[in-house]
């Protein structure tokens, strides 16, 4: 059972929904690897009934075809749904694109008009998902603090990404309770929540439990079949990685640690957790 749901969440979530009045639209940031576990039902009561760009993000650490699948599951809800890399230049361009497009017609009316008016965005998702790096990628500049853990942005900012789009960044905000415990190992696996409040052992049988026995087996080198206890696996990538203590025993935390870093830096293949 993981439960991390620090006050400054919900202190951020009074503050989302206050800021929405003034927001046109939202920019949803997804991490492709587990899109519905990203899903946080608090965020309906910041969105309410404005439009969604739904942002598959990390789009480069999943393979196509899930990505694929993902992306007509979002846009069969009515809204908009893209897939990017935001850690590359112009990877984001295609946010841009979408949000001119849905507010095509007010734009047009007031160029006609000649008014200049200001769409705004607020992007929001869970801890880790990529949203500051986003923001920086949208505006070509590093704007926000960005980090590979939870919890890296603590405040809100507005920031000018065209001449009539402005965004804002929000700190990453968690589901206060999970119903779905699997939902919520996912984004342990991924790093949505914060490692310290976790116990990486038991993340790492969960993530060796979604994959593919014959990865592992390829990519470390171990003896293992499909009837191997997850235990057992995690010990001998740690005997096969190195990862001893005095008289031989396997450091199992450590071993846990390298098969995480490994899956989230995509060292282990384009994976993704779910399936639809
Ligand atoms: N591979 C890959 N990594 C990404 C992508 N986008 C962001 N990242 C990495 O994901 C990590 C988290 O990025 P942030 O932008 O800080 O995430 P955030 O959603 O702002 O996180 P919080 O502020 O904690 O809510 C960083 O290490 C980024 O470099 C992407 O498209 N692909
Ligand atoms: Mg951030």
């Amino acid at each position: 059972m993981i439960n991390w749901f620090p006050g400054h969440m919900n202190k951020t979530l009074k503050q989302m929904q206050s800021d929405s009045k003034l927001c046109d639209c939202f920019i949803y940031v997804l991490d492709a690897r587990c899109p519905i576990s990203c899903i946080n039902p608090e965020f309906l009561k910041v969105v309410k009934d404005k439009p969604i760009i739904y942002v598959l993000n990390k789009a480069d650490l999943v393979n196509a075809t899930d990505i694929s699948s993902f992306k007509t599951y979002f846009t069969k809800q009515g809204q908009a749904c893209v897939s990017l890399n935001a850690t590359i230049s112009g990877g984001t361009k295609i946010i841009i694109n979408t949000i001119n497009n849905i507010f095509k017609d007010r734009l047009a009316a007031n160029k006609q008009k000649n008014v200049n008016f200001i769409t705004r965005a607020m992007v929001l998702g869970v801890p880790n998902s990529g949203k500051s790096t986003i923001v920086n990628n949208l505006c070509n500049k590093a704007r926000a603090i960005t980090g590979n853990k939870a919890g890296v942005t603590r405040s809100k900012q507005w920031v000018k990404v065209t001449e009539n789009i402005e965004i804002m960044d929000t700190p990453g905000v968690l589901l206060p309770n999970f119903d779905d415990d699997e939902k919520a190992y996912n984004l342990a696996i991924v790093g949505s929540v914060k490692d310290e409040v976790l116990n990486l052992v038991e993340i790492a049988l969960k993530l060796i439990a979604r994959l593919d026995k014959q990865l592992l087996i390829t990519k470390y080198g171990v003896e293992i079949d499909k009837n191997t206890p997850n235990n057992v696996v995690l010990e001998k990538i740690g005997k096969k990685r190195g990862c001893v203590i005095k008289g031989g025993e396997i450091d199992i935390e450590r071993t846990a640690k390298l098969l995480l870093t490994d899956f989230r830096s995509g060292k282990i293949g384009k994976i993704c957790l779910e399936k639809i």
